[in-house]
């Protein structure tokens, strides 16, 4: 009778206890899901000291990524800028944004005091020059042949971004560290942000006409594809008295004249692990879905503030590290997966976080699944969805199971914690 007792009880407990979580809890659902397939994936239960990488220091394995000897002495410094490399069709679709075609105010300011310039186009078109009476000549001037300094403010002064001139800057660097040849990048470093307006951060001298200084700011921004860039609309006027006289190259408001890009550059960051997670998704192939890229980050910790540097997102679900969406960070749509060979290529992004960690096992990883929010864990001796490696660590690509890339995985997973498997 006892028995029978206990019994019923045990199963009233049981399923008093599943219907909750079925009920409440699709969160705890998904993560047992998860932590069962990982068990079959690695075939066996977690070792009770696998702290899943999150507990060693990486400092004397990690390689410098793309960032080792700098013949610049810039990239000692600062983190290495890039090229964006704008398709044909990208290119007419960023001009496309700058094709205003009547009076229009820029609204943002670029709020960095360090960053680069790159160049991106110089405008072809013509614009008819007008005489005192406003009638067309037969002169017409090519703005940007005749836009010889691009300048930026820096607090009170205006700064020349050197070598852009007359529309371009063609010079050529070639990084020593890594042989990566920087086209047409200029550093602007330590720019007062005093005073600066969405009005007159940037501007550009001309050397056609000879009233207003030969001076104009004449430009917005537009952000593009996560990046931001300013467009210059060519402006001129000369002060004759000759009525015939080619005198004033008007605005047209198309700000395609020259258009460079600016991005932010960022102090050198000692990146001190790499974190590679995996947002619980798995299938028909078990195997294959635990590539383990559906977000690798590096991490630096320094002087209270906790910085990340964005490498691949390799899944299609929203997804979180401290409340910043990784799509959303390299620019892309949900549905692109960044950087794992089945989707567009992007260059790392570099963030400081909003809050502070002390350590990369503690910065919240979130992933939006079946409606519930799931962070990826690494808890110690438990099926982990994220997952510490040396800095440099090659992830795999879509859909190759980390298994399959590197050995030693499952082993390291189930008997030996110690085991170096990457
Ligand atoms: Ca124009
Ligand atoms: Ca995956
Ligand atoms: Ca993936």
């Amino acid at each position: 009778m006892k028995k029978i007792v206990l019994v019923l009880m045990t199963a009233l407990m049981l399923g008093a206890c599943s219907s909750h979580d079925v009920e409440y809890n699709p969160t705890a659902q998904i993560t047992e899901e998860y932590n069962k397939a990982f068990k079959e994936y690695v075939g066996g239960e977690i070792h009770p000291d696998q702290a899943w990488g999150f507990d060693q220091d990486f400092s004397s394995v990690n390689k410098t990524r793309a960032a080792n000897t700098n013949g610049n002495i810039w990239f000692k410094t600062w983190e290495r800028p890039y090229n964006v490399n704008l398709s044909a069709a990208e290119l007419a679709e960023l001009k496309g944004l700058f094709e205003k075609g009547v009076p229009t105010t820029n609204t943002e300011i670029f709020p960095y005091e360090n960053y680069y310039v790159e160049q991106i186009y110089k405008g072809e078109s013509s614009d008819v020059a007008y005489d005192k009476n406003g009638n067309p000549t037969n002169t017409s001037v090519t703005g940007s042949n005749q836009m010889d300094h691009l300048q930026a403010r820096d607090g009170n002064n205006y700064t020349h971004i050197n070598n852009f001139n007359y529309g371009k800057n063609e010079t050529q660097m070639v990084d020593e560290g890594n042989g990566t040849r920087y086209v047409g990048i200029t550093l602007m470093e330590n720019m007062s942000l005093n005073g600066i307006t969405a009005n007159n951060q940037f501007g550009y001298s001309e050397s056609w006409g000879t009233e207003n200084g030969k001076f104009y700011n004449n430009y917005i921004m537009v952000q593009y594809k996560g990046e931001w860039y300013v467009g210059f609309d060519f402006e001129s006027h000369k002060n004759v008295n000759n009525p015939d006289e080619a005198r004033d190259v008007n605005r047209d408001w198309n700000f395609t004249d020259w258009i460079v890009r600016v991005s932010p550059a960022v102090h050198k960051h000692n990146w001190s692990i790499c974190v590679i997670g995996e947002d619980l998704t798995f299938g028909i192939d078990k195997d294959s879905d635990f590539d383990f890229n559906d977000v690798v980050f590096d991490v630096a910790i320094e002087n209270g503030e906790t910085w990340i540097r964005l490498l691949a997102a390799g899944g299609t679900l929203p997804l979180y590290i401290d409340g910043l969406e990784v799509h959303q960070l390299f620019g892309v749509s949900q549905t692109d997966m960044v950087n794992t060979g089945r989707g567009p290529e992007k260059s790392p992004v570099i963030v400081k976080l909003n809050n502070s960690y002390s350590d990369a096992k503690s910065i919240p990883v979130k992933v939006i699944k079946n409606g519930g929010e799931v962070y990826l864990e690494a808890k110690q001796g438990e099926p982990a969805s994220k997952v510490g490696v040396p800095v440099g660590f090659t992830w795999c690509r879509e859909r190759v199971s980390i298994k399959g890339q590197y050995p030693r995985f499952a082993d390291w997973a189930t008997n030996n914690p110690n085991l170096t498997w990457w």
